[in-house]
């Protein structure tokens, strides 16, 4: 019996008039998966509720924002809190001292930071910064890597990229993406090949030091060490692209699980709690570059705002506060991760789960890839009868293969176990 979605279309046909496909983010439009979204009314917990009444299990989380779960108490009081003193004052507030001090305090590398509205206004500032502190313009990044949707970055792009499978962006003059160097990832050979057939002109690597964009991608054992020798080398900045890694794979983002410094971080999602923030930081010198103290020019009106320092803030304190909390959610990862396995298993279907901590890809593949062309290779169409079958057994996915699930605290194990019953009946389905 198939969940009702009358009002769900009835919503989407409305917003099909006035938004392009329906929706402010292409990934959201179900292109890849086929079938139409469902149109969501609410969030608690894990769950989320459609315009229908349906109710879902999600692993959207909207992609990385809410470790907490939906509608924690706790930031809901502090964004409400917030709001009744004003939304925006376009003047310093208390508030974004409160979160930098503790972003500054978490993140290994980051002496000083800035607050931005979105990861793309964080990896573009960071760029900008990279290319005036080394008199440099060139950037190399990697292919599938998602680093929002600035011009020069929107080259061999992973998540809704690589899910509508564009080519590239038209628009983005050749010029700029001239300007954008590519490697594979995890391949340091071919990133030692690029800066040698241009020496001394890379302002910056760009990398997801945890890739999320092709799938869930890990680095290999020596790949994140290699990229900040060679930069060393070559006189270039390393910047890792943390908008999901960051307050996600550690407290301290995955330069504290690999024990790998950049000289520049990007960060997004988590630090604002489901509102818009991005940031950007790293040493003191080179922040310091950035207008009004130096030359480097970046602003934003709603920048710091309120009501995102708040719910921010009370997402770290929170996840400061849960002993164990990145233990606990390791856990909760390693419960789906051997249940989506052994029920694929069971089911006959080629499932390779790729997983770090609390964000995994479960590929329709033999193997877990290593790289885009190797994720590019998963059965993309097997993906998409799946995910309608997960969604009719009441379980919210991205609505891509090449995004990661997101697991929050909420995920308690009695949530994981129903997911993973959804997901045996969904591989049947979906054969
Ligand atoms: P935003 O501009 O969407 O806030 O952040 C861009 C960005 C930067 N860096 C990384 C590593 C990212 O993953 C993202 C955005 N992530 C996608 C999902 N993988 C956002 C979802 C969407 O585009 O709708």
């Amino acid at each position: 019996m198939s969940l009702d979605h009358t009002r769900s279309r009835e919503v989407m046909a409305r917003a099909a008039r006035v938004l392009p496909g329906g929706v402010d983010s292409p990934v959201r439009a179900y292109k890849s998966v086929g079938g139409e979204p469902v149109v969501l009314a609410s969030g608690c917990g894990a769950v989320v509720t459609d315009v229908d009444g349906n109710d879902y299990i999600d692993y959207v989380c909207s992609y990385g924002p809410l470790i907490l779960g939906h509608a924690h108490p706790t930031v809901v009081e502090a964004v409400r809190d917030a709001a009744t003193r004003g939304t925006s004052y376009g003047a310093p507030t208390e508030a974004e001292a409160e979160l930098a001090e503790r972003v500054v305090d978490a993140v290994p590398s980051v002496e000083m930071v800035r607050f931005v509205n979105s990861g793309t206004e964080a990896t573009m500032t960071a760029i900008r910064l990279a290319r005036a502190a080394t008199a440099r313009d060139l950037v190399l990044k990697f292919d599938g890597g998602y680093h929002g949707h600035a011009d020069g970055l929107l080259v061999a792009a992973g998540s809704g990229v690589a899910t509508l499978s564009l080519p590239d962006s038209p628009g983005v003059p050749a010029a700029y993406a001239a300007q954008t160097l590519l490697a594979p990832y995890n391949d340091l050979t071919a990133v030692e090949a690029v800066f040698a057939a241009r020496p001394g002109e890379i302002a910056c690597v760009i990398v997801e030091p945890i890739a999320g964009n092709m799938g869930v991608v890990a680095p290999r054992e020596g790949f994140l060490a290699g990229l900040r020798a060679l930069c060393d080398r070559d006189g270039a900045l390393l910047l890792f692209d943390e908008v999901i890694t960051g307050f996600r794979a550690a407290y301290g983002g995955a330069q504290e699980r690999y024990s790998v410094m950049p000289d520049l971080t990007a960060l997004g999602k988590v630090i604002g709690g489901g509102l818009p923030v991005g940031a950007y930081g790293g040493r003191r010198e080179l922040m310091e570059r950035m207008a009004p103290l130096g030359d480097v020019y970046q602003a934003g009106t709603l920048s710091g705002n309120p009501l995102a320092m708040a719910a921010g803030r009370a997402t770290l304190d929170a996840l400061r506060a849960h002993e164990g909390a990145y233990a606990r959610l390791d856990e909760l990862g390693a419960r789906l991760e051997a249940g989506l396995t052994s029920a694929a298993h069971a089911a006959g279907v080629e499932v390779a789960v790729a997983r770090v901590g609390s964000v995994l890809t479960p590929f329709f593949a033999a193997s877990a890839p290593g790289d885009y062309a190797e994720a590019r290779g998963a059965d993309t169409a097997r993906f998409a009868r799946f995910h309608r079958a997960m969604l009719e057994g009441g379980v919210h996915l991205p609505p891509s293969q090449f995004e990661g699930w997101f697991i929050s605290l909420a995920h308690e194990e009695a949530v994981i176990d129903r997911t993973v019953d959804a997901a045996a009946a969904a591989f049947a389905a979906s054969a």
